[in-house]
């Protein structure tokens, strides 16, 4: 236990050097805004013949080409001058988030012997493994993979999985249950996957929680486990567990957890070298092609989503500002399909679902690769100010909030918008 509290230190201490890269990151991006506001100024002096008048705080004067050109020179230099300065800054903090990440990685090496132990205590043990609500490839993959280590276990979600868990449940014949159907004293205890917050899990704070596998980011992480197998570096939870298994599976659970790599990556962006490694290493295992697991991972849409999908994009509004453009949209299902799509198009997407039943709005949040602010913290940040729980991924995050849609919209945007001024 105590190892754990140092990892989880050490693991804050890096998401914290990680934020104060995001400031800088922040900062460069307000300098080059106002550069090119300048260098558009410079264009537009040259071409005008007529007066010309210069702003000071809030009021303009009059003044000459000259002392105009002059004056943004200076200012193009001086804010030059700070660009190269935060240049500097910023490769001196990247090393040190590299070094940083790399000693995590070596403590995390630890894993695969905590791992081997943590089976060798719990042979023979008849375990529900459970996933996050809607359960995805990736939740649903690493559960049947977890549960096949421990016969007699079985699989629990809190409601239904989306299409691709379901079409992939069908293929391989993975049978679930809801969690709320089952006896506790059936099972030895719960393991989860793929989540390590009770806001995505309620049901398991009446259980005994054994283990925990997961990659998401520390921010809300809330669940009381005796062991926790958590990366927040991978890219899922399936290429987690099958750097742990090592070559311990079947056909079947490599073909599971090949859908789940090729799922959650979002078509790798966020992949690295041993995502690749892992997953042509399992696909040999699997004997499936790419195809057929791409139709897992990203299965066609029903129409009714395809409609819902397109209906939030006529819903769009937008702003430009901080230098993002960001979109938001409400809908009354597949809000993150939605988002993902809109996304496509703005920089950063946030779509709400008002569920009226919880009284609550689902927000389902994703930025393009070029938005420095991590969605995560937007999410966990509004969640704070409105009532709720909200995390995820930087670029991929949600929230439930206990508000109506256009507040939480009009929240999202404020406080992203604040992050990205860093304010
Ligand atoms: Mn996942």
């Amino acid at each position: 236990m105590k190892k754990d509290n140092d990892l989880n230190k050490e693991l804050l201490e890096y998401e914290n050097l990680e934020k104060q890269l995001e400031v800088v990151l922040i900062q460069k991006h307000q300098l080059q805004l106002q550069l090119n506001e300048i260098k558009h100024a410079m264009d537009e002096l040259k071409k005008t013949h007529g007066e010309v008048y210069r702003s000071t705080g809030s009021i303009m004067v009059k003044s000459n080409r000259e002392e105009a050109d002059k004056d943004l020179k200076d200012r193009k230099e001086l804010i030059e001058m700070r660009l190269a300065g935060l240049a500097k800054s910023e490769e001196k903090m990247r090393t040190t988030v590299v070094e940083a990440q790399k000693s995590l990685q070596q403590r995390m090496k630890v894993l695969p012997e905590d791992f081997k132990k943590f089976l060798k205590n719990n042979s023979g043990k008849k375990f529900a493994v459970a996933c996050h609500s809607k359960p995805d490839v990736d939740a649903v993959a690493s559960a049947f993979a977890i549960s096949r280590l421990f016969p007699g276990s079985v699989i629990v979600t809190p409601d239904e999985m989306n299409k691709g868990a379901t079409l992939l449940c069908e293929k391989l014949n993975i049978k679930t249950q809801l969690i709320k159907k089952i006896t506790r004293a059936s099972f030895d205890g719960l393991i989860v996957t793929d989540v390590s917050n009770y806001t995505l899990l309620p049901e398991a704070r009446e259980w005994h929680v054994v283990a925990v596998f997961d990659h998401h980011q520390a921010e809300g992480r809330d669940m009381k486990a005796d062991n926790y197998f958590v990366d927040s570096g991978s890219p899922s939870t399936a290429e987690l567990i099958a750097t742990l298994l090592e070559n311990k599976f079947d056909s079947d659970v490599a073909f599971a957890l090949c859908c789940a790599i090729i799922a959650d990556g979002a078509r790798f962006k966020s992949a690295r070298v041993n995502t690749f490694a892992t997953l042509a290493r399992l696909m040999e295992i699997a004997g499936g092609s790419y195809s057929e697991m791409l139709g897992y991972a990203e299965p066609e849409f029903d129409s009714d989503v395809k409609i819902a999908v397109l209906k939030a994009m006529q819903r769009v509004k937008f702003v430009y500002s901080a230098g993002y453009v960001v979109a938001t949209s409400e809908v009354g299902m597949s809000e993150s399909d939605s988002a993902s799509l809109i996304s496509e198009a703005a920089d950063v997407a946030f779509v709400a679902n008002w569920k009226d039943a919880e009284k609550e709005t689902r927000i389902s949040a994703r930025a393009r690769k070029n938005v420095i602010v991590p969605l995560h913290e937007v999410m966990a940040a509004v969640a704070k100010e409105v009532g709720g729980a909200g995390g995820g991924h930087a670029k991929a995050a949600g929230a439930s909030l206990k508000c109506h849609s256009d507040v939480a919209l009009a929240k999202c945007v404020e406080v992203f918008v604040r992050k990205a001024e860093g304010i």
